[in-house]
């Protein structure tokens, strides 16, 4: 007999804006990958995180080192994402956006570009074999490659904004955030805007970048990932909030990687308690659901048990991210229709 907990939140239609796609890959996935290439003697617990364990943000980087090394090929980026695309949708998500970083791999002659087709061609598979869930896709730039890499990255972007059919739709700043500084990523952000690009930017995930923080928020993004460190409880000031919400600019936030990778101290001193009292848009997202081995499920059944919510504050917030996704008005209106369709009778 299934808990009808997990059912309801597994059922509960959802959407996921804030999913790393070389973190979201699953244990069978690694298992799959391992056994192509044995000759480097990973262990599906060198990519993960388990239940109860703790790392810091930086062991957290080296676990993507770890994930890299077995992701290098256009097969592997097709798998992956197939896979990923799959597993998100069994989870009951309906709309999600992937990030990810397009990487060269001299080896095995992966491109830039072919590592974004590659992801399209995941996104098109996967909608042709008729996977109940819309796609979309978020160029990411790691911050601590600087100007350089990050303009290369936002003109790739442009070009398969064009070209993917509406399929990529933005940029995502990512990567260690001790690492590099937005000043220096601004001027690919801003071309990144003006061409129509939307924009989710790592913003304030560890203490101490009041000075990027607020030099971002003046582009302004279109959604903040995180934003762990930005009201003045933790360090950050009444300010950068007031911006935050002048602007309206929502939040994704993901509980159990805040806690696994140590930002937060646990689940209850979580920001989403702050910004949810303020009546802000917030979006539970996964962040790397492989990695930290969860899902969206989890996250939106943790974020009720730990903060008190009914079954109907929860379909509200699952409902109210719609809003904030970077698809066109028109696959906002086809959501809003799916939820009005699975709405169940009471609850
Ligand atoms: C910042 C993160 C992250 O791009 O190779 N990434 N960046 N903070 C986090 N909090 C835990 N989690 C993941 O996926 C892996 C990459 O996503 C970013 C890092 O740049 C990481 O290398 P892709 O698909």
């Amino acid at each position: 007999v299934m808990d009808s907990d997990v059912v309801f939140y597994r059922e509960l239609p959802k959407v996921e804006l804030h999913a790393h796609l070389n973190g979201s890959v699953s244990a069978q996935t690694i298992e799959k990958l391992i056994s192509r290439k044995p000759q480097l003697n990973i262990e599906r617990s060198m990519t993960a995180i388990g239940k109860g364990q703790r790392r810091t943000l930086d062991e957290c980087f080296e676990v993507f080192k770890v994930i890299h090394k077995l992701v290098d090929t256009e097969e592997d980026i097709l798998m992956v994402a197939t896979d990923v695309i799959r597993e998100f949708a069994a989870d009951g998500v309906k709309y999600l956006e992937l990030r990810s970083t397009p990487r060269e791999e001299k080896d095995t002659g992966l491109t830039k570009k072919s590592y974004i087709e590659t992801v399209i061609k995941a996104i098109q598979q996967c909608k042709d074999e008729g996977v109940d869930i819309d796609v979309r896709f978020l160029v990411a730039i790691d911050r601590r490659n600087g100007t350089e890499v990050a303009l290369e990255t936002v003109n790739l972007a442009e070009e398969f904004m064009l070209s993917s059919d509406g399929l990529v739709v933005g940029v995502d700043l990512s990567g260690d955030p001790t690492v590099g500084h937005g000043r220096y990523l601004l001027p690919a952000l801003q071309k990144a805007k003006n061409s129509g690009l939307k924009l989710s930017l790592h913003l304030s995930e560890i203490p101490s970048q009041l000075d990027e923080t607020d030099l971002l928020l003046s582009l302004p993004p279109d959604r903040i990932g995180h934003g762990t460190f930005l009201h003045p409880d933790v360090g950050g000031s009444q300010s950068l909030v007031d911006k935050v919400v002048q602007k309206n600019i929502p939040i994704e936030l993901c509980l159990t990687s805040n806690v696994k990778g140590k930002t937060v101290p646990c689940y209850s001193k979580h920001h989403f308690k702050y910004w949810y009292e303020l009546g802000h848009p917030t979006v539970l997202c996964t962040d790397d659901k492989g990695v930290f081995c969860t899902d969206l499920s989890q996250e939106y059944q943790l974020a009720a048990s730990t903060f008190g919510l009914s079954r109907e504050a929860v379909w509200k917030l699952s409902q109210q991210a719609i809003d904030c996704i970077f698809g066109p008005e028109s696959v906002k209106q086809q959501l809003r229709q799916k939820w009005n369709d699975l709405h169940p009778q009471v609850f």
